[in-house]
C-alpha cells in the first residue's frame, strides 16, 4: 500500500449527507433528537444538511480540485443496517460503494469512519452505548461494511471522539440522551472503547490489510501554577480526557489509575468482563486518528457538586463551564485567543500534543483527523475572505510540520470541514468549511479563500 501523507479534509454522515428519508435510512437518534422538544437551543436538523447525498461527486471533484489527496467521511449505519440489527440495505450498500468509487476515480484516498454519533434510533432506546448488546450490533455493522467496501478502503476508523461523544451526551447533557451523570458516561464509553477493540479484532480476522485506527479528541492539558494541588488537577484531566481513551485502544488495556480512580469514586464497574480483556488485547489500533482543536487549561476543582455547561451561545465573553468533581475544573487564561464559541485559539497545542504522542506511544503513527476553526463567515460578492481561518491553519500546519522534522511519525493531516456543515448543537451559521455552504439557496458552494489557500500550500509545501 502507498504510504504517501494523507492531506484531505472531513466530514461526518449526519452533518452533511441529508436525505434522511431517502434510500430505504432507518432513523438515528440524531434525526429523533433533531425533530423533538429537546432541540431548542438551535432548532435546526440535518434532514438536507448539505445534500451530500445527491452531490457528492462535486464534492469529491471539489476536493480533488483543490489538490487534497484524501477524504474522510462517515458511514451512516442507518443506511446499512436500517434498523441498527438484521436486514441489510442494499440501497445503501449501493450509495456508499458509489461515494467511494468516485474517490478513486478522482484519485482521492478515503479515510472512512464507521460510527460518528449516530445511532440507530432502535438501539438508542434500547440503552443506546450503556447496553452492551449494542456493541454485539455494532460489530455485525462493521462486519458488514468490511465486507463490501474493504477491498477498496484502505484507512478506517472505528469510533469517533469516544471521550467528547459521551461527555457531551452524559455530561453537558447537550447530545441525545441528554444526562448528567457521569457514571453513566463511563459505562457508555467502556462499551465504546469495546465496540472499536471487537471492530479491530474482525477487521484483521477477516484479512485485510488496510490500516484501522480509532479517533480520538485529545488534549495536552496545562496549569498556570505549579503547585501540588494544581498538578493533582492536571493528572487527573489527563486520565479523565486523554489515557482513558488512548491508552485503551493503543496498549490495549485501561491504564491502572483510571481503574483505581473509579473505584475510590464508588462506581459499580462490574460491566468490565474479564473476558473483555483479551479483546481489548487483541483489538489495538495501527494508528491514532486526533482531532486536535485545543489544550485544556486545567485547576482543581473547588466546587462540591459537577457544573457541566457548554457555551454553544456564539458569544465568545461567555466561558465554558467544567467542574468535574473528584477530577478538575477548567481554568481560563484571558491572555488567549478565543473563537467567538470561547475555544482558545492555541496553535502550538498540537506540537505539544504530537511531542507527547512520540514519548508515550512511539510505535503508533498519527493521523490528525480534524483540525479547524468554527467562526461566522460573511460572503462579499460571492467570495468569502477567511484570512482569519488561513492563519489559524496555517498556524497548526507550521507546528505540525515541525513536530515531524523532530520525529514524530505523524501521516496525514485532515481540515474540518471540507465544507461548511451542520455543526452539533450550534446549527448552520457555526461554520468551519473550506467551502462556503449557502443553506438558503439550494446550497450552492463558493470554495473560501481558504480553500484556494489549501489548494496553494498541498502544491508547493505538502510534499516537503
Ligand atoms: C468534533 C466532531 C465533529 C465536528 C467538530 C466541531 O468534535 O468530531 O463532528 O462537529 O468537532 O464541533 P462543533 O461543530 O460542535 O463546533
Amino acid at each position: 500500500m502507498d504510504r504517501k501523507f494523507l492531506w484531505g479534509s472531513a466530514t461526518a454522515a449526519y452533518q452533511c449527507e441529508g436525505g434522511w428519508k431517502e434510500g430505504g435510512k432507518g432513523m438515528s437518534n440524531w434525526d429523533t433528537f433533531c425533530h423533538s422538544e429537546k432541540n431548542n437551543i438551535n432548532p435546526v436538523t440535518g434532514d438536507v444538511a448539505c445534500d451530500h447525498y445527491h452531490r457528492y461527486e462535486e464534492d469529491i471533484k471539489m476536493i480533488a480540485d483543490g489538490n487534497q489527496n484524501a477524504y474522510r467521511f462517515s458511514i451512516a449505519w442507518t443506511r446499512i443496517i436500517p434498523d441498527g440489527v438484521g436486514k441489510i440495505s442494499r440501497e445503501g450498500i449501493d450509495f456508499y460503494n458509489r461515494l467511494i468509487d468516485t474517490c478513486k476515480k478522482y484519485n482521492v484516498e478515503p479515510l472512512v469512519t464507521l460510527y460518528h454519533y449516530d445511532l440507530p434510533q432502535s438501539l438508542f432506546e434500547n440503552g443506546g452505548w450503556e447496553n452492551r448488546a449494542t456493541v454485539d450490533a455494532y460489530e455485525e455493522y462493521v462486519k458488514v461494511c468490511f465486507k463490501e467496501f474493504g477491498d477498496k478502503v484502505n484507512y478506517w476508523a472505528t469510533i469517533n471522539e469516544p471521550n467528547y461523544e459521551t461527555l457531551c451526551c452524559y455530561g453537558f447533557g447537550n447530545y441525545p440522551p441528554n444526562v448528567k451523570n457521569l457514571e453513566r458516561r463511563w459505562k457508555a464509553m467502556y462499551h465504546l472503547m469495546l465496540a472499536s477493540a471487537r471492530a479491530v479484532k474482525a477487521y484483521k480476522n477477516m484479512g485485510y490489510k488496510g490500516m484501522i485506527g480509532l479517533v480520538s479528541d485529545s488534549y495536552p492539558i496545562e496549569i498556570l501554577k505549579d503547585n501540588e494541588e494544581y498538578r493533582k488537577a492536571k493528572k487527573l484531566a489527563n486520565i479523565f480526557f486523554n489515557t482513558s481513551v488512548n491508552d485503551t485502544c493503543i496498549k490495549g488495556y485501561y491504564p491502572d489509575e483510571y481503574i483505581e480512580h473509579l473505584t475510590e469514586l464508588g462506581y459499580d464497574l462490574s460491566y468490565m468482563k474479564e473476558e473483555d480483556k483479551e479483546i481489548f488485547k487483541a483489538g489495538t489500533v495501527d494508528y491514532l486518528g486526533v482531532n486536535a482543536y485545543c489544550r485544556f487549561l486545567v485547576k482543581p476543582c473547588t466546587g462540591r457538586e459537577t457544573v457541566m455547561e457548554v457555551n454553544n451561545t456564539g458569544d465568545s465573553s461567555k466561558n465554558e463551564e467544567m467542574e468535574i468533581k473528584d477530577w478538575c475544573a477548567l481554568d481560563d487564561d484571558p491572555n488567549t485567543k478565543k473563537t467567538p464559541w470561547g475555544t482558545e485559539i492555541y496553535p502550538k497545542s498540537v506540537y505539544d500534543m504530537l511531542m507527547e504522542f512520540k514519548e508515550l506511544y512511539p510505535d503508533t503513527p498519527i493521523i490528525i483527523t480534524e483540525n479547524g476553526l468554527g467562526e461566522y463567515d460573511i460572503v462579499e460578492g460571492e467570495k468569502i475572505h477567511d484570512q482569519y481561518r488561513i492563519n489559524f491553519l496555517q498556524g497548526y500546519v507550521d507546528w505540525i510540520k515541525k513536530a515531524i522534522v523532530e520525529g514524530c511519525d505523524c501521516r496525514g493531516y485532515f481540515v474540518w470541514s471540507t465544507m461548511d456543515v451542520y455543526s452539533w448543537i450550534n446549527g448552520y451559521k457555526k461554520r468551519y468549511g473550506l467551502v462556503y455552504i449557502d443553506f438558503d439557496d439550494n446550497c450552492k458552494r463558493i470554495p473560501k479563500d481558504s480553500y484556494h489557500w489549501y489548494k496553494e500550500f498541498i502544491k508547493e509545501k505538502g510534499g516537503s
